[in-house]
C-alpha cells in the first residue's frame, strides 16, 4: 500500500520535453480569466464558506447540494448528493475523500482550466467534503501530464496549510485533516475509479467490480468519497452562493452551470461556462461559429465515450437528459465538432483506436474485441469495402455485455451507432461493402 507520506506532492522542476501543456489553448484563442462560479472575486475570502458551513450539520450540507440537483460532472452524473449520504453513513476506517483530476477522456481539458485557475475552489470541495464524511486524509489525484496544474494545485495546497485552512483542526477540534497530490502514473484507465484505487494502493492500474462501491469498501477497504474536479468546485460555489442561486443559473427548467470543453471545426476552440440547457448550436456560437467556411456535420458533446449526433440535432439542450433522448450524452461535456468536408468514418475508426490501445487487457472480450473491431474497420476501409456493419454491432454488443468497466462498454458504440445514424454518409459506405463513388 502507499501510505500518505510516500505520496508525491512535490513539483519537482518542470519537464522541457513536449507535454501536453505545450498545446496552450490560450497561446492560440482567447479563454477568459474570469471564472463564471467562482464565488470569491477577492482572494482573502477563499474558504468563508467552509468556515461557515463546518459549523453546521453535515446533513444541512447534503440537503443544501441535493437542492441544488447537483450530479456528478465527471461523466457518470450520480446524484452528488445520493453519494455523499452514503459514504457518511458507511462504516469503517480509513475515510477518505478523492478528488479525480486524472482528465483523459478525448476532447476534455475543462478540469484543467479549473485546476489552473481555481484550485482552492477544488480544495475547499474537498475540505467540505471530508468533514460530511469524516475523513481524515484526501487525496488529488492528477493527470501526470498536468505540469502546470501541478504546480497551482502545490502552491495552493501550500497557502491552505500556511493559512491554517489543512492540517491540525482542520475540520474541528481534534479532527486534522489534510490533502496530498498524487500524480496518476499514467494511461487512461487509470483514472477510472477503481483503477485510480488500486494505483493509490500501489498495485497494478486495473478496474475492480463493482459493487462493492467506493462508497463503502475503497481505498484500502475504507469508505470513499470520489468527485470530479468540477463536481468538488461546484459544491463550493453552491454553498457559497445557495442551492436558489444555483437552480437559477440554468435555462427554464434546468439548473446551474456547466464547463464544457470545445474543439474540433470551431473558430475559437476553448472552455466555457454555460448556463445548463444552452444548446449546442449557441455553444457553437460561443466559440465563434464554425471555422474554414464549414457546415456543421456532425458532433459528439460528451467526449470519445458518446455517440456523433448529426447537424440536425444541434438545438438539442447540453443536458444529461436531453442528450439521452437524442440518442447521445453529455459525458464529461467535451462537445467535439466535426465539419463538413471531413472524413467521419476515419474520425470514428480513431476513437474506436484510441479506446483499442487504452484497454488495460484485464478482460479478454476488450481486449481481443476491441482490436478485432479496428482491424475490420480499418481494413473494410482503408483497403477493401468490406459488409462488417452487423458483425461489428454484434461485437459491440458482446463487449457491452461482458465488460468490467465502461471503456468496453463502449470501445466500439461511436463507430457502431454511427453507421446507423448516418446511412447517407459516404465516407462509411466501405464498412457497407461499398465504395463511396457506387453511392
Ligand atoms: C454507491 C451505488 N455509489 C454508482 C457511483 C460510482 C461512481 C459514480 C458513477 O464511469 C462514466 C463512464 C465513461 N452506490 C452506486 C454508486 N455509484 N452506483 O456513481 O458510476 P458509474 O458506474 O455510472 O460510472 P463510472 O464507472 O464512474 C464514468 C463516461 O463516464 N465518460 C468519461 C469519463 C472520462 C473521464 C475523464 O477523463 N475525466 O471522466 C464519458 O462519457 O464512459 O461511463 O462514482 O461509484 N449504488
Ligand atoms: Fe480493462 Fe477493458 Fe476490462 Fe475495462 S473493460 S477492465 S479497460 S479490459
Amino acid at each position: 500500500c502507499a501510505p500518505a507520506a510516500a505520496l508525491n506532492d512535490s513539483p519537482g522542476p518542470l519537464p522541457d520535453h513536449a507535454d501536453i501543456d505545450a498545446w496552450d489553448i490560450k497561446d492560440r484563442h482567447s479563454i477568459s480569466e474570469h471564472l463564471p462560479t467562482d464565488p470569491y472575486p477577492d482572494t482573502a475570502a477563499h474558504y468563508s464558506t467552509a468556515a461557515q458551513w463546518l459549523k453546521r450539520p453535515a446533513e444541512e450540507i447534503i440537503a443544501e447540494i441535493d437542492a441544488a440537483g447537483l450530479q456528478g460532472l465527471g461523466g457518470a452524473a450520480f446524484p452528488t448528493a445520493r453519494k455523499w449520504q452514503f459514504t457518511r453513513a458507511a462504516q469503517g476506517e480509513p475515510r477518505t475523500v478523492i478528488c479525480n483530476a486524472d482528465e483523459s477522456e478525448p476532447g476534455t481539458f475543462k478540469d484543467r482550466h479549473l485546476l489552473e485557475h481555481a484550485p482552492h475552489l477544488v480544495i475547499e470541495g474537498i475540505l467540505i467534503g471530508a468533514a460530511v464524511i469524516g475523513a481524515r486524509q484526501g487525496i488529488i489525484y492528477l493527470r501526470h501530464e498536468y505540469q502546470r496544474a501541478r504546480a497551482a494545485i502545490t502552491k495552493a495546497l501550500n497557502k491552505a496549510r500556511a493559512d491554517g485552512v489543512l492540517g491540525s483542526d482542520a475540520i474541528g477540534p481534534g479532527h486534522d485533516f489534510d490533502i496530498e497530490l498524487f500524480i496518476s502514473p499514467g494511461g487512461y484507465i487509470l483514472g477510472e475509479e477503481t483503477a485510480l484505487l488500486e494505483a493509490l494502493e500501489d498495485r497494478r492500474g486495473e478496474p475492480r467490480h463493482k459493487p462493492p462501491f467506493p462508497t463503502t469498501a475503497g481505498l484500502h477497504g475504507g469508505p470513499t468519497l470520489i468527485n470530479n474536479v468540477e463536481t468538488l468546485a461546484a459544491v463550493s460555489t453552491i454553498l457559497a452562493r445557495g442551492a436558489s442561486w444555483w437552480r437559477e443559473q440554468g435555462i427554464g427548467e434546468h439548473a446551474g452551470l456547466k464547463y464544457v470543453s470545445v474543439s474540433g471545426d470551431v473558430k475559437n476552440p476553448q472552455v466555457l461556462c454555460l448556463p445548463w440547457g444552452t444548446t449546442v448550436a449557441e455553444a457553437i456560437e460561443h466559440c465563434g461559429g464554425m471555422a474554414d467556411n464549414r457546415d456543421l456535420l456532425a458532433f459528439s458533446p460528451g467526449g470519445a465515450s458518446t455517440p456523433f449526433l448529426p447537424a440536425s440535432a444541434a438545438q438539442t439542450p447540453m443536458t444529461f437528459d436531453d442528450l439521452r433522448q437524442a440518442g447521445s450524452g453529455l459525458g464529461t461535456g467535451a462537445l467535439f465538432v466535426v465539419g463538413t468536408g471531413r472524413n467521419l468514418a476515419e474520425v470514428l475508426l480513431g476513437q474506436a483506436r484510441f479506446f483499442r490501445n487504452e484497454s488495460c487487457g484485464k478482460c479478454v472480450p476488450c481486449r481481443v474485441g476491441s482490436n478485432k473491431g479496428v482491424e475490420l474497420a480499418d481494413a473494410a476501409l482503408n483497403h477493401q469495402p468490406n459488409a462488417i456493419d452487423a458483425e461489428l454491432a454484434e461485437l459491440h454488443q458482446t463487449l457491452m455485455r461482458t465488460s468490467i468497466c465502461g471503456l468496453g462498454q463502449v470501445a466500439l458504440l461511436p463507430l457502431v451507432d454511427g453507421l446507423k445514424r448516418f446511412p447517407d454518409e459516404p465516407s462509411l459506405q466501405p464498412l457497407r461493402g461499398q465504395t463511396p463513388e457506387a453511392d
